[in-house]
């Protein structure tokens, strides 16, 4: 078994800032070749619809179908397959989504307008989305909360159509999975994965529907499909690695803190686990910890791996020297393991989610808590915010003049449309000029 070599670094330290640069260089690599394939097999969909579907299906996924028949399941089957969960995942996946939606409530944008002082009724209409695709990856970890986690949102925004798709390799597809697209309101599933799912939902098929926009993580190929459908419909962000930045005062228990950064680096080998504290002894302490708990963990292989090329313990030599870094680094995932995590509030600025206080684990956000686990990675949470209802609803402007209201603005129409040698635009709004 290989040994694990997690990053020390010193804030003081001459070079800290190069080697922190470097801890957090991480770009997501789409060569030439993979650009030209994705787009080959877009431009097989578009043209052959679902004939190419079925023979990508067999080609990428293992699985021969004859028909869309068998790639595609309606609100019956989503339903039958939470059935069949044992009742103890029914009750979590139900206790999850009930959490979920009633946070994602709170985030519902309401139309707003009012009336001006020449009288112009202006405002806003808000509106849901008619049609939402959801990718989720096939892979080795059914991830039924990320379909939560993206579903819900769309739903709670008021979106009609909910649709997923996802890989079935050999045919096979996770009654986990389903379930939870049952309790979050998916209204149809297609058994498609890749470029080729991605290209059916942008372009929609002789039985899959085009959507206005689509979410979800996914491999190389997903995030560089979306990347090419974009303009023709919406997408979320790209998502890179998960990351966890661990901010402790040194009084919580140190297993604590080793499976909490665990629990990130076990999601892929490139996953980012970061400790910082201004206590060495507790740095040394919780080093202990990672070593003797890793070798019990399932995922050891993959925990060691992403600990060793992008982990790292950061000793500084205040705990408030930490402030500064958070907001450089900009972590999907905060923990601030100290006794005052209010205190720390106004000081960060770029997290994409923020667990106060040594009781707040992670894995409590992942799943249950409440807010969405589809978070802002690489440093991105500078300029994005969490998958939320808004990135469902759109918005229309309202303009509504009175006979006076457009005299008025129409002389100041005519001299800007003028000074663009827009004449139309100018006698469109003179004509309505009345004195
Ligand atoms: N931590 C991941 C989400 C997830 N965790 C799903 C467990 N299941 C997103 O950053
Ligand atoms: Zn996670």
């Amino acid at each position: 078994m290989s040994s694990l070599t997690i990053k020390q670094l010193r804030s003081i330290d001459d070079g800290f800032d190069t080697a922190l640069n470097q801890l957090l260089a991480w770009e997501s690599v789409s060569d030439g070749n993979l650009q030209q394939t994705v787009a080959d097999i877009i431009q097989q969909v578009r043209t052959e619809g679902d004939a190419a579907l079925c023979r990508l299906s067999d080609q990428f996924d293992r699985f021969p179908v004859e028909s869309m028949a068998q790639l595609s399941l309606g609100a019956i089957e989503i339903a039958a397959a939470f059935e069949r969960l044992p009742a103890q995942q029914k009750a979590a996946l139900r206790f999850s989504a009930e959490r979920v939606t009633a946070y994602h409530e709170k985030q519902i944008a309401q139309s707003w307008r009012y009336t001006d002082d020449l009288g112009v009724v202006l405002g806003q209409q808000v509106t849901a989305m008619d049609r939402v695709g959801i990718y989720v990856p096939g892979g080795v970890a059914p991830l039924a909360s990320s379909v939560i986690m993206n579903a819900l949102p769309a739903k709670v925004a008021g979106v009609r159509d909910i649709i997923m798709t996802t890989p079935a390799p050999g045919g096979q597809v996770n009654d986990f999975v389903l379930g939870a697209a049952f309790v979050a309101g998916v209204t149809e599933v297609y058994l498609l994965g890749g470029a080729q799912a991605i290209a059916a939902l942008a372009y929609g098929t002789e039985t899959v529907p085009a959507v206005d926009k689509i979410v979800g993580p996914g491999n190389a190929y997903v995030a560089t499909a979306k990347q090419q459908v974009f303009g023709k419909v919406g997408i979320d962000m790209i998502a890179g690695p998960s990351e966890i930045l661990v901010i402790c005062d040194g009084l919580t228990d140190p297993d604590w803190i080793a499976m909490d950064l665990f629990s990130q680096a076990e999601h892929s080998h490139d996953a980012q686990a970061i400790l910082i504290s201004h206590d060495a002894e507790f740095l040394r302490r919780t080093l202990a910890a990672i070593e003797r708990l890793l070798p019990t963990m399932e995922r050891a292989d993959t925990i060691r791996r992403s600990l060793n090329a992008r982990g790292a313990f950061i000793w500084v030599p205040k705990l408030d020297d930490a402030k500064a870094l958070i907001n450089k680094i900009a972590p999907e995932h905060l923990e601030l393991s100290v006794a005052d995590p209010e205190a720390w509030l106004p000081d960060i600025r770029h997290a994409g989610a923020i667990f106060m206080g040594r009781h707040t684990s992670e894995a409590l956000g992942d799943y249950c808590a409440g807010p969405n686990h589809v978070l802002p990675t690489s440093g991105t949470a500078r300029f994005f915010s969490p998958l939320g209802v808004y990135d469902f609803q759109k918005r229309s402007s309202l303009i509504g003049a009175s006979a006076s209201a457009a005299s008025e603005l129409g002389k100041v129409v005519s001299v800007l449309a003028r000074g663009e040698l827009l004449t139309a635009h100018a006698r469109s709004a003179e004509q309505r000029i009345n004195d």
